[in-house]
């Protein structure tokens, strides 16, 4: 057995023996160099900072232009999450499949602890009580995370409750979730030699471990987002899909928005877009038109159960924003752009000659010179992107301007209405709604978006990515879409309203027909409507489309034709899509897999009838 060479007591170590003995189980089989309890304090952060910046991991930015904000470059190789490097290690690998990664659980855990084995060796081994939700809510849960990297915890210190408040809470016998991180570079090797530390370290083997059985997280080899800071897509969404679906509650990657109509009746939404596909655009929204409000609760992950009085009840369980910067300015997200003016980790954008950030889109008129994200010389001649497609800010949410007062409330909001949506480029037209719970669970199921940067691999690809969920679902997918036809079941009367809508239509010349962003506002309008019983859509095998004229089309430069083609069923695209489902639907095991779904598509086969 190692001994340490420092070994910094907690503070509330007493209080819950068993995260002691874990965290004691971890430091012997890491070795770290010291051990570190995080407490969330303001004096922590100003250090962890300093630290790094003297580490060259972060650069101050100009106080000037952002005060207490930081760029991080990665390691080029550590720059998305790394879907094939995620593994789902349930007992049998039936609950995992078709559409995750599984690994066995016995000797994942044997392959993984001796990766981790001496991983922290001449580091500092942190340690992150944290809650995901409001400490102490009754929709909320606690994971402990123990890393070796002080961006991860910086970051988590924006995204989560964390430090001494959330350690005190977790009092013996409360659930946690224990959430290992490394990333895999010891500093000292085993002949005992040090090294100079990179300002990004990373391992190029990276595995993303979940135990949906025991409920534990293993990462390893990644600094990055998704991969590292665990309470995000491994807990929130992994980890507790698995929690929701054991108990009938919903975790989902969904934005969460309160919009208050000129009438001032207000309505929940929550929406599911694929990652970079414009959940923080959305939850963002200052709308075009007027006399409408957005207020802003989530931006990425919703938690839902259904309340006493047997509504829908959802809460954001993170408390900050991890957003995707390329395409963000104040011509698209006015409310975004302001959210991000201070006390901002910036990772993967470009560096201004004035020590202030920059990327495609923030501003028309690039900066003559830049350093970009890569540490490179860039000028716009360049041909180069200054920043990384997914180069993200990470920010606490309650900077944002449009934040909703109460989104902090333990209970949550009602929801009204479930968007699903994706990058469609054909086919799925601005926005329809389901005639039924069950035609909305179609909906969600059938869901399909070209990739993005937010994941390694090919972008642009069309795939099938049910509920936005496709890399986030910690079990069986048939099993996953039978508990939403069994939440639907429960919830009844009282099941929010389903629509799917599609901002990324493109043109001829491969342009996006449909303006986004703000005037994404006239479609809120007109599924408000729908839900006041207002207006009428029409009926048709895709859902309830809407009739031109009742779409708020004032002020925009379409013209008749294009928003037909947008809004209105093409059918010969549609036979196309519903025998593709057909071969979608084959690939999932019969025997899980939900009758309901498939009745859906045998009707929409049926009216849509032969070509
Ligand atoms: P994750 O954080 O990865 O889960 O992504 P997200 O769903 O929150 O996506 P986000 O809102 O950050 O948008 C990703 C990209 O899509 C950005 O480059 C946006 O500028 C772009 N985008 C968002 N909304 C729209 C829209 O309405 N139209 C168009 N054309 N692009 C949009
Ligand atoms: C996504 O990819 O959906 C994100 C970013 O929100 S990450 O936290 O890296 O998963
Ligand atoms: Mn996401």
């Amino acid at each position: 057995m190692t001994m340490l060479a420092t070994r910094t007591t907690p503070p509330l170590n007493h209080r819950n023996p068993e995260i002691a003995d874990w965290v004691d189980d971890i430091a012997r089989l890491t070795t770290p160099d010291e051990v570190v309890w995080v407490d969330g304090s303001t004096a922590e952060w100003d250090r962890l900072t300093k630290e790094m910046v003297a580490q060259g991991t972060l650069i101050r930015l100009n106080p000037e232009w952002r005060p207490n904000s930081f760029l991080a470059r990665s390691d080029p190789a550590d720059v998305a999450r790394v879907e094939d490097r995620t593994f789902i290690c349930s007992v049998d690998p039936d609950d995992a499949g078709p559409t995750n990664n599984w690994r066995d659980p016995s000797i994942m855990r044997l392959e993984l602890s001796e990766l981790f084995s001496h991983s922290m060796r001449g580091r500092t081994m942190y340690v992150i009580p944290f809650s995901m939700g409001p400490i102490g809510g009754a929709l909320s849960q606690f994971g402990v995370q123990i890393t070796d990297s002080p961006y991860v915890v910086a970051s988590m210190a924006l995204m989560t409750r964390m430090g001494d408040a959330a350690l005190e809470a977790i009092t013996p016998g409360t659930p946690w979730v224990p959430a290992l991180h490394s990333v895999g570079a010891p500093l000292v090797d085993d002949d005992g030699v040090r090294h100079d530390d990179s300002a990004w370290p990373n391992n190029e083997n990276k595995y993303i471990c979940h135990f949906p059985e025991s409920r534990e997280i293993w990462s390893f080899g990644s600094g990055y987002g998704g991969n590292a800071l665990l309470g995000k897509k491994c807990f929130a969404l992994r980890i507790a899909s698995v929690m929701a679906r054991d108990e009938g509650w919903m975790a989902e990657h969904m934005l969460i928005v309160r919009v208050t109509s000129p009438e001032n009746r207000v309505f929940h939404l929550a929406a599911a877009f694929p990652s970079a596909c414009g959940k923080t655009n959305l939850a963002m929204l200052a709308p075009t038109i007027p006399g409408w409000k957005v207020e802003t609760i989530g931006d990425d992950i919703a938690w839902m159960r259904p309340g006493p009085d047997g509504r829908l009840r959802a809460i954001n369980p993170e408390r900050g924003f991890f957003g995707v910067a390329p395409g963000t300015g104040l011509s698209t997200n006015p409310v975004a752009t302001k959210t991000i003016w201070g006390n901002t980790i910036f990772t993967n954008v470009a560096l201004r000659d004035d020590g202030d950030v920059w990327w495609e889109g923030l501003t028309d008129t690039p900066p003559a010179h830049a350093t970009d994200w890569a540490g490179n010389d860039w000028t716009p001649a360049s041909g180069t992107r200054a920043a990384h497609p997914n180069g993200r800010f990470t920010v606490a949410a309650d900077q944002c301007p449009t934040i909703a007062d109460d989104w902090n409330s333990p209970d949550g909001v009602v929801i009204d209405a479930i968007l699903f949506g994706g990058r469609r480029p054909s086919t799925v037209p601005l926005v329809s709604q389901a005639r039924t719970w069950q035609q909305g669970v179609f909906m969600g199921a059938t869901m399909a978006s070209e990739t993005t940067a937010a994941a390694t691999g090919e972008v642009g690809v069309l795939r099938h990515d049910p509920f936005a969920m496709l890399p986030f679902t910690g079990y069986n997918m048939a099993d996953y879409f039978a508990h939403w036809i069994a939440m639907g079941e429960r919830l009844g009367e009282n099941a929010p309203a389903i629509f799917s809508v599609n901002w990324f239509r493109t043109d001829a010349d491969g342009r996006f027909i449909w303006p986004g962003f703000s005037e994404n506002a006239r479609v809120i309008e007109w599924i408000v409507g729908r839900l006041e019983g207002d207006l009428a859509a029409r009926a048709t095998p895709i859902g309830g489309l809407p009739l031109a004229h009742e779409l708020n089309l004032d002020g925009l430069s379409l013209d008749v034709d294009e928003i037909r083609g947008i809004i209105d069923l093409d059918k010969t695209a549609w036979r196309r899509e519903a025998a593709e489902i057909a071969d979608y639907f084959g690939t999932f095991d019969e025997t899980r897999f939900p009758i309901e779904l498939r009745r859906e598509l045998e009707r929409l086969t049926r009216e849509l009838g032969p070509e």
